[in-house]
């Protein structure tokens, strides 16, 4: 089946970082097999479940550091999956309901979430934050609603910027934030932050070790936090849970093009010299140690409990996933 033109404007949303946030790719990759399900010409089962596969494969390829983008597809067309019979009416219908439990257990996961991200909050505090995480957005939010007097310090994160996102975001919401280059970083937590300040990030993927992987910087972050002796916290749903990590997978860190991190004529040149390469890798892994917590829709859990909770949740089995 062709796939649709709205469809891969949101493929290409993706990819250009128009949509980011693991959350909101997740969001926005469902609606686009819901697109394509509800576009499928097929008659019977086997040719709908078919095109559906193909959809959830072609879209699963868009970015590769997001095991929520591929939890939430799985999830989805499982359970559609599970519908008996031939009619392709109710499969269509089966699959906008489940998009649209998806999108609801996501706005649940979020608000607990925010609910106890909040109370780690210090009041009259400093949070460091990096990238632009809607799961720390949200937290942060809450603690203002609290009446929690806090300073938010955004890293830029390069090389996408999209901590001027956050810095925007929070500063328009009324909390005082000052964006930093991400390389002061370290001087921030020498000069401004107290003990009982905290380091808060969001998750694209958590290993069964129990080790975080989000935005490139974060694990040079954690390791500042942890020589100077600030708490550092993962906002986040389970869903970001891969479970192919406990079979001894590799999280796959997706490296992005060379253009966003410069051009040549940023160098005063036409072209890059042989001898000049560039490496842009758009995540990286930090170890559980440096984690205090995960802050999930189950509470503030210490990452070797990660694997339990999810296992817990969804009683997941080798052979269940595709
Ligand atoms: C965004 C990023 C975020 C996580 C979590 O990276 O690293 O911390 O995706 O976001 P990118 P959320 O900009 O490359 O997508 O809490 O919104 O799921």
């Amino acid at each position: 089946m062709a796939i649709q033109a709205r469809t891969r404007k949101i493929y290409s949303d993706i990819k250009a970082l128009r949509v980011q946030g693991a959350d909101q790719v997740a969001a926005a990759a469902l609606k686009a097999l819901e697109i394509e399900g509800l576009a499928s010409k097929a008659r019977n089962r086997e040719d709908f479940f078919a095109d559906l596969r193909a959809a959830a494969l072609y879209l699963k390829t868009v970015r590769p550091t997001e095991p929520e983008l591929r939890n939430a597809l799985r999830l989805v067309f499982a359970s559609v999956h599970l519908c008996s019979g031939d009619n392709i009416a109710d499969f269509k219908e089966a699959l906008s309901k489940h998009v649209g439990l998806y999108q609801k257990n996501l706005s649940n996961v979020r608000s607990k979430v925010a609910e106890y991200g909040a109370r780690l909050v210090p009041d009259g505090g400093t949070v460091l934050v990096h990238c632009h995480s809607g799961s720390v957005m949200s937290v942060l939010k809450k603690a203002f609603e609290a009446d929690k007097e806090f300073k938010v310090f955004a890293c830029e994160t390069r090389p996408l910027y999209q901590g001027r996102k956050s810095a925007r975001e929070l500063s328009e919401y009324g909390i005082s934030t000052t964006l930093i280059v991400d390389s002061a970083s370290r001087i921030v937590m020498t000069r401004f932050m107290r003990d009982s300040d905290v380091v808060l990030v969001g998750a694209d993927a958590i290993t069964s070790e129990g080790d975080l992987v989000n935005k490139v910087g974060t694990s040079a972050l954690a390791l500042t936090a942890f020589e100077h002796e600030k708490r550092f916290y993962s906002c986040t749903g389970v869903h970001k849970f891969d479970p192919f990590t406990v079979w001894g997978a590799d999280e796959p860190i997706e490296e992005r093009e060379s253009c966003e991190v410069a051009l040549p004529r940023d160098l005063g040149l036409k072209k890059f010299p042989r001898k000049l390469s560039v490496f842009n890798p758009a995540f990286d892994l930090t170890d559980a140690k440096y984690v205090n917590a995960f802050v999930t829709e189950f509470g503030v859990l210490p990452p070797q409990s990660i694997v339990l909770a999810v296992w817990r949740e969804l009683g997941l089995g080798e052979k269940q996933l595709i």
